[in-house]
């Protein structure tokens, strides 16, 4: 194949702010070099000192890597543990009193809650869920909002060795039952609705509803959270309140003791074709992962309020809100509500209110607050922190600088990290006290992380050219398995082209320094008069135009070019229609035009209030795609966020 061709340059480059490099536990490039030396000189020793040292186990491993059946490898596989005793008891002797979570509800409640109170709650519904029947390998649904409560369940669940599978709030009933069916759940924890921007969601009502469609005859019971008291359908065989069957349990659950490879849950995670992938992780690699990004990237300390805005829906919030901060003893905050309520400023005053010191949230997010109130920012106190991070897509190299300037004050670094559900932790991302930054690429894998970039047919890319993102050699907190379907696993992630390596579905360069540049999916690269082009580097060419807040790059089929390319444009103004649009779309082809050259400039362009998201904030260009050939939709949409857009942006074309 001929290689992707990257075209957009970018060459501003800082350096870490001597204070922080100074306080940093990674300090230096040569610090960070070491590291990834010791890894290259003993992969296997190199983890596995790290898995003695940062993990409380009951029994130690004696092996640290088992290959014999790759792809389906093996980590510390005879070592035992618990991962609730690493996140709570393990601190109860020094930081019995600390605060684990700061829980900001959605109208602005707070409430805190130790970690002695979490090891007693977390005990308590362990206890009742062994009550339901509930044990070692069971797979239990969550199906609530963010609350102190969901990270109890997912705790309670690791404490039993259930296998616990989070269902994102915003889900459907549909989508809900489709996983129910597919993980075989024995018992479902919801709530009886959830408050978001100041409405009311349903959530009960969507399990009960999920609970009719059929398959789902595992399910022995319902346990729902009590959160905003609105009626709801009971059926008093199936349901049981969650203040009811807590307040009988004792404040003390023996944590059971599992293989490091026993699963510690399954996630979802909707790839571009087929039924949604259930992505199962261990327990002891996963840790380990979730451990070490915290303390590389996030250079967590002891003393930092840590805040990562994702749900626990989502693999972010799993491994950065759910594990990762309590295994490392941290105080988090821990928010109910969106960016956007009661306006635009809402992260800004949680980050001033609470004094969070490390911040970590989606460029999608970052966008969407630029375009509602780019100076906003400015009127709290952000000076709490120290560290910034995004994560999610790529982030376009002129949010970051805003990013950088308007909340970081030219202060905090910006770990942008690529990972992936599949990858558990981060995967590419900057020790923050270690490596020099530029606009827009994750910089350098970590230590112990050994990635490439190579053709269609597995050859390493000598240079800077674009290509396929792998991994090259297992790690730690790589996916086990695609829940009960080994081939599909196999299939996806290990193709036989591609001889053992992973294949990360990501296309990528690396420039002279070694920098990593992520292009986007590969299912989305553009083929125009022979060039084949990421959606990426047009995206960040367009979001660097003063006029413009967000950008989306498809290509559509053309007679002479093989296709043209469209784009999909948010303005940070209103939407232009008529004459304004045509002007502003010629003035876009234009700057295109001069930022990287003629070949990526726009056929077309077309003007939306929004684009199609995820729930978790990714653009959908796989709809644009259908869009922009002027295909019908037929694709399941219920797991967008907002439909509505979809015949607007079809309307644009006119
Ligand atoms: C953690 C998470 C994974 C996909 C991944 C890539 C995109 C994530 C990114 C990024 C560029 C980053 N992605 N982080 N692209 N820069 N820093 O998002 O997991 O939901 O499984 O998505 O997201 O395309 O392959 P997941």
């Amino acid at each position: 194949m001929s290689s992707i061709e990257s075209v957009l340059t970018e060459t501003r480059i800082f350096a870490p702010h001597e204070t922080f490099r100074q306080a940093a536990t990674v300090s230096g490039l040569p610090a960070y070099q070491a590291l990834c030396d010791a890894a290259e000189q003993d992969y296997t020793g190199f983890w596995a000192q790290l898995a003695q040292q940062e993990i409380t186990w009951h029994t130690p491993f004696t092996e640290t890597l088992d290959e014999s059946n790759a792809p389906f490898f093996r980590w510390f596989a005879d070592g035992k543990l618990n991962a609730s005793y690493n996140c709570i008891d393990r601190h109860l002797e020094k930081r019995a009193n600390k605060i684990a979570l700061i829980f900001e509800a959605d109208n602005g409640d707070v409430t805190n809650i130790t970690y002695k109170e979490l090891h007693q709650r977390v005990s308590r519904f362990a206890n009742a869920l062994k009550k339901q029947g509930i044990g070692l390998g069971d797979r239990v649904i969550i199906y609530l909002p963010m609350s102190i409560e969901a990270i109890i369940a997912m705790q309670a669940c690791a404490r039993i060795g259930a296998i616990h599978s989070v269902v994102f709030g915003g889900f459907s009933a549909k989508s809900l039952h489709e996983r129910i069916v597919d993980v075989g759940a024995k018992l479902v924890i919801t709530a009886d609705g959830g408050l978001r921007g100041g409405k009311a969601v349903a959530l009960k009502s969507a399990v009960d509803e999920a609970l009719t469609l059929g398959g789902c005859e595992a399910v022995t019971h319902v346990i729902a959270y009590q959160r905003t008291g609105v009626d709801i359908a009971w059926n008093p065989q199936r349901d049981l309140w969650w203040h009811d069957i807590e307040a009988a349990e004792s404040d003390y659950c023996e944590p059971t003791w599992v293989d490091a490879e026993h699963p510690l849950f399954i996630l979802y995670t909707s790839g571009s074709t087929g039924t949604p992938k259930g992505v199962q992780h261990s327990t002891g690699g996963y840790l380990l992962g979730a451990i070490m990004s915290m303390k590389w990237v996030f250079d967590h300390k002891a003393s930092d309020i840590f805040w990562c805005t994702a749900d626990v829906g989502w693999i972010t919030g799993h491994s950065y809100v759910a594990y990762g901060p309590l295994a490392l003893g941290s105080t988090q905050v821990v928010f109910e509500g969106v960016p956007t309520y009661p306006d635009a400023g809402r992260f800004w005053q949680m980050i001033e209110r609470h004094k969070v010191s490390i911040f970590y949230t989606a460029p999608t997010a970052i966008r969407s607050l630029i375009k509602l109130g780019g100076d906003l920012p400015n009127k709290y106190d952000l000076s709490s922190l120290r560290l910034l991070g995004t994560v999610g897509e790529p982030i376009n190299p002129e949010a970051w600088m805003w990013y950088h300037k308007v909340v970081g004050k030219e202060r905090c670094p910006i770990a942008d990290t690529w990972w992936q559900t599949e990858t558990g932790a981060h995967m590419i991302a900057p020790l923050p006290g270690a490596i020099d930054l530029k606009p827009g690429s994750c910089t350098r894998p970590l230590p112990g992380i050994i990635m490439d970039i190579v053709e269609e047919d597995g050859t390493h890319i000598e240079g800077t050219g674009g290509g396929l993102l792998v991994v090259k050699k297992p790690w730690p907190s790589m996916i086990r398995n695609i829940w009960g379907n080994e081939e599909r696993f196999k299939k996806s992630y290990f193709p036989e082209e591609l001889k053992g390596l992973y294949l990360a579905g990501d296309s990528a360069h690396r420039d002279e320094d070694g920098y990593f540049w992520i292009m986007g999916r590969i299912d989305d690269v553009l083929n125009v008069s022979g060039h084949r082009l990421g959606t990426m580097e047009i995206e960040s060419a367009l979001v660097a135009n003063p006029l413009v807040a967000e950008a989306a790059i498809v290509g559509k089929p053309h007679e002479i070019k093989g296709e043209s390319i469209v784009a999909y444009v948010v303005l940070k103004g209103e939407r232009p229609e008529g004459e304004a649009a045509k002007a502003i779309a010629t003035q876009l082809r234009d700057w295109v035009g001069k930022e990287i050259g003629p070949i990526a400039k726009p056929d077309e362009i077309r003007f939306g209030e929004n684009l199609p998201k995820t729930r978790s904030g990714k653009i959908m260009r796989r709809l644009l795609r259908s869009l922009a050939k002027g295909e019908e939709i037929t694709s399941d949409i219920s797991t967008l966020d907002n439909p509505a857009i979809l015949e607007q942006l079809k309307q644009a074309a006119g």
